[in-house]
């Protein structure tokens, strides 16, 4: 029988999935997993940064920050050929869906708004699930998108309620939500998730996935992003999250959320191959290829081609739809 699709978690009921032994936590995840996706299959995304750096806001992890002294500098809006070409080679790996980053607190009326709206378009037109991630949006701002064919629109909450503010000033918790019922008006659908190992407590994990599991809708993408500690930002200092910390955020997102498409986002460099197969067990079905993500560095194309292989992972089309409850 299919896991139930729930949406009044309790934070105790997630605390203890969470908790439970690993092995059993895997296993459980791995049933679920294969009961809404197959498991053999990894939807490969790619990530294009359309507007680098100098950024106003003051997100703690983030290297395109203003307020940090990283090797980010603030660059123009590129031009679409640029975007286009990128995409176009990405496809070539099994790339089926392009996610396009800005810099910025949040969307403005603007020329550089209307081009971006033009790279949706043109990127689309290739097929693929287009993913822009923008900062914050107006109700008109995301019909605009919506109309230009955007598919999915990454916000992340990036750690629980409780622990932002010792991450982000500049904006509130509040804002994310809003910006993501925005999102979801507009019938764009939300990629929502956050970022582990900046120092928030295994409280503020459960928090977090709590507030994306009790959403009406739950999110149709969670990227789960291991901090990559960027020289120059507040947490440069910051260990590497244990990868068991890892599997256990993968592995609770998959059971409290079966239909999502939970992505092994920022971090993967220098994560081994078993490493990662334990993610993959563990629930997860989406990883970033391309040799960087927006501004730091992702692993090899070789070594990522090279363990879809060894892993006898396929490639999920774009588009695919998630198979459905049976439940009621
Ligand atoms: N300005 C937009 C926004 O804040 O939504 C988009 C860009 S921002 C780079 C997108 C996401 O990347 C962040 O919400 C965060 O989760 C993730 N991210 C940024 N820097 C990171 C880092 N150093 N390590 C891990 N994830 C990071
Ligand atoms: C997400 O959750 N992770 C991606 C995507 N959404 C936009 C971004 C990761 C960025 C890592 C830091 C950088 O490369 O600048
Ligand atoms: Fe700006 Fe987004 Fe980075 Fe925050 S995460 S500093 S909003 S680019």
């Amino acid at each position: 029988m299919k896991e139930e699709i729930r949406h009044n978690w309790t934070k105790d009921e997630i605390r203890t999935i969470h908790d439970s032994p690993l092995m059993e936590l895997i296993l459980k995840a791995g049933t679920v997993k294969s009961q809404y996706h197959d498991t053999n299959e990894v939807q490969l995304c790619h990530l294009i940064s359309v507007k680098t750096g100098g950024c106003p806001e003051d997100c703690k992890y983030c290297p395109q920050s203003a307020s940090s002294q990283t090797f980010v500098k603030a660059e123009p809006l590129v031009e679409l050929k640029r975007v286009m070409d990128d995409a176009q080679s990405a496809l070539e790996y099994g790339v089926t869906r392009i996610c396009m980053g800005a810099a910025w607190r949040s969307v403005r009326d603007s020329p550089q708004f209307d081009r971006v709206l033009e790279m949706v378009k043109e990127v689309s037109s290739l097929g693929v699930e287009v993913c822009t991630c923008l900062g914050m949006l107006n109700e008109g701002q995301a019909k605009r998108l919506a109309e230009a064919g955007l598919y999915a629109y990454n916000h992340n909450v990036d750690t629980s309620p409780e622990y932002y503010s010792q991450i982000i000033t500049t904006r509130t918790f509040q804002d994310r939500l809003d910006t993501l019922d925005t999102v979801e008006k507009a019938g764009i659908s939300v990629c929502c998730g956050g970022i582990i190992g900046m120092g928030e407590s295994i409280e503020d994990r459960v928090s977090m996935l709590h507030v994306l599991a009790t959403r009406e809708k739950h999110p149709e993408s969670v990227p789960i992003n291991m901090l990559i500690s960027v020289s120059g930002t507040p947490l440069q200092s910051r260990p590497p999250v244990p990868i068991w910390d890892v599997v256990r955020m993968i592995a609770t997102t998959r059971i409290i959320m079966p239909q999502t498409m939970v992505r092994l986002s920022a971090g993967r460099e220098g994560r081994s191959e078993a490493e990662q197969a334990l993610c993959f067990l563990a629930g997860a079905n989406s990883i970033f290829i391309g040799d960087k993500l927006l501004t730091t560095p992702n692993p090899d194309l070789n070594f990522d081609m090279q363990m879809m292989e060894t892993l006898n992972l396929t490639a999920r089309p774009a588009y695919k739809e998630v198979s459905a409850c049976s439940c009621s």
